[in-house]
């Protein structure tokens, strides 16, 4: 996902692709970015990335410590082993802090406490709700996932959080809420990503009410036993196993029921290449790239990609009639 006009021939369709952008010159200007540092950029974790960033995983005190590690459910079983937290640790993508993978320390600057979740729209009665007093009145458990980024690298993480179903009987949706919108913090003193005004900051994603009424999508507040890192979107990020990890929204601070479909961040910036749907699908390619196959990370695995990233038996149904929209991208 870098801001380049990039041209087939700067880029080869063999290596893992960035969720780039066509924008226009005076943004990538503007920006100071030049095709080497693209490229640079581009590719999986290596060997010398990882030597060169490795993320530093000593742990501050936080105020839900007591409740982790929560029970795992046991119903979620993987193909892979789990990914090392030293690795996913250490290569995120989260633009407000950088739009390169090596983000762990600059998240760092954004404050997690005091954060309060603003639930808006059509609900029976829009209100603020404090983290701890939201993560306390839920139930947290354990769920192993693969995640599967649209740039074709994948890594298996155990989540901890709440489902989104249960949420929505804190959020009380009315009879007309067909969507939620989700968005993100936004303070460009912390996240100097935000400061790039060519994107459509706040980043914001949305799902069907059907889709959030599904088993699947968690509202993740830990990782790896313990509350979240920051660079993995503390206090509170989405995850919707079966779609690209683009969905996956971080830093939520607000949620709103709307009847209309939402534009998301990347669907703002690029709509032929970032849809709303956004189901895994390795046999419809993203304009630029192939999706058949997936990077694990941390390992020079090269994998075939599923259908619904191995969940159609879950979300499969949520699609049928739908055959007419672009489900896949
Ligand atoms: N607010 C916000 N959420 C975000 C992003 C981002 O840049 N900002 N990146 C998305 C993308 S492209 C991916 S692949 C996942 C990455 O999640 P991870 O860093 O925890 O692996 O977060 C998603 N959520
Ligand atoms: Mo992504």
């Amino acid at each position: 996902m870098l801001i380049k006009r990039i041209h087939g021939w700067e880029m080869p369709e063999s290596r893992a692709t960035p969720e780039a952008l066509f924008l226009n010159r005076r943004a990538v200007i503007a920006a100071g970015i030049g095709a080497a540092s693209i490229a640079a950029g581009a590719g999986p974790a290596s060997a010398q990335w990882f030597q060169s960033s490795a993320p530093d995983l000593t742990r501050r005190p936080d105020p839900t410590d007591d409740l982790y590690p929560a029970k795992r459910n046991e119903s979620f079983t993987l193909d892979r082993p789990l990914t090392d937290e030293v690795i996913s640790a250490g290569y995120n993508n989260y633009y407000e802090f950088g739009t390169s993978k090596n983000v762990w320390k600059q998240a760092e600057a954004k404050k997690t406490r005091p954060w309060t979740i603003k639930v808006d729209g059509l609900v029976e009665k829009p209100f603020e709700i404090g983290i701890d007093d939201l993560i306390r009145r839920t139930q947290l458990e354990e769920r192993l996932y693969r995640f599967r980024c649209v740039e074709a690298w994948a890594m298996a993480v155990p989540w901890t959080g709440f489902t989104l179903k249960s949420f929505l009987d804190i959020a009380k949706p009315t009879s007309g809420a067909k969507y939620l919108r989700f968005e993100t913090f936004q303070n460009p003193a912390v996240a100097p990503g935000q400061k790039q005004s060519w994107y459509p900051w706040p980043y914001v994603e949305a799902v069907t009410i059907e889709e959030a009424t599904n088993d699947l999508p968690l509202m993740v507040t830990g990782v790896y036993g313990k509350p979240l890192r920051n660079q993995f979107g503390a206090p509170l990020r989405l995850i919707l196993p079966w779609k690209y990890g683009f969905k996956s929204i971080k830093a939520i601070t607000r949620v709103s029921f709307t009847a209309d479909r939402p534009k998301s961040f990347w669907e703002q910036l690029q709509a032929s290449e970032y849809g709303f749907w956004a189901n895994v699908n390795p046999a419809v390619p993203h304009p630029r790239w192939s999706q058949a196959t997936e990077q694990v990370l941390g390992t020079q695995e090269r994998v075939p990609t599923l259908i619904y990233n191995g969940y159609g038996e879950q979300v499969a149904h949520l699609y049928k009639g739908k055959e007419a929209e672009r489900l896949y991208l």
